[in-house]
């Protein structure tokens, strides 16, 4: 069957480049399931918008859709997700107009690697992030925070299936390892008011993974024999969002 327009199945670094070994416990993640209306019913929940709507206002878009799928570990740490901002992803603003919704699918807890914050770090700056250089690899995008200290006070969000976190782009968090042999499940969405504005990244500590996610498209056009194809970072923002309640606006 083919895939839905978009959607993006993630394996992990010490099993991706590997053959398809049946059993093997490989997919993290499945991104953007704007195309896929069973997977979109959970950004129109109105449990979950009504608090995205008190955060960013009446004119909500999803802009950023994921299905996460901590495997077991397979014994090289890579299934941690490195502590990052996800404003440093995003080529819009402002920030403040910008909130992440994360609802457990089953209870998480530190031995299945929840998220893990660092309390009042939203009211910070975006930082430097790239790959950071674990010994066991670290999975594609997985970007983190260069000179991250784990000396500062965190917290480990222990939640039951359906709990939901609601937090802000600029929140330093992250995940840890799954030391556990079942998958950790959650959904989550970005949600942006349509009145944000796309910017220029060009030039800023956002180089780095706009440089990334633009030249995986334009190498995929390439093998496609279009040769010159040239996404911008905010063109593939722009073909991700979608509008889930209220009208249209400059993001759209
Ligand atoms: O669910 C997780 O393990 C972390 C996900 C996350 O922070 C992300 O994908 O940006």
């Amino acid at each position: 069957m083919k895939a839905p327009f978009g959607l993006t199945i993630m394996r992990d670094v010490s099993i991706a480049k590997s053959e398809f070994v049946a059993g093997k416990k490989a997919i993290t993640k499945i991104q953007n399931f704007q195309n896929v209306p069973e997977l979109m019913e959970y950004c129109a929940l109105p449990e979950v918008t009504k608090y995205a709507k008190a955060f960013i206002g009446p004119n909500i878009m999803a802009m950023h859709t994921m299905l996460i799928n901590k495997p077991p570990d397979p014994g090289t740490k890579s299934s941690r997700h490195p502590m990052h901002q996800d404003l440093y992803y995003f080529p819009f603003r402002p920030a403040e107009r910008i909130v992440c919704s994360w609802t457990a699918m089953e209870k998480v807890h530190r031995k299945n690697g929840c998220l893990v914050v660092l309390p009042g770090t939203h009211r910070g700056e975006m930082l430097e992030h790239g790959y950071p250089k674990w010994e066991g690899g670290v999975n594609k995008m997985y970007h983190g925070i260069l000179d991250y200290s784990p000396d500062q006070p965190r917290v480990h969000l222990e939640m039951e299936a359906g709990d939901t976190v609601f937090f802000h782009p600029l929140l330093i968090h992250g995940s840890g390892m799954n030391r556990t042999d079942g998958f950790r499940k959650s959904i989550s969405c970005h949600y942006a008011s349509s009145d944000c504005q796309y910017i220029d990244t060009s030039g800023s500590i956002q180089d780095f993974i706009s440089d990334e996610m633009t030249s995986l498209v334009n190498d995929r056009m390439k093998k496609r024999g279009i040769k010159d194809y040239k996404i911008t970072f905010a063109d593939i923002w722009r073909m991700k969002g979608r509008l889930v309640h209220g009208r249209e606006g400059t993001l759209t």
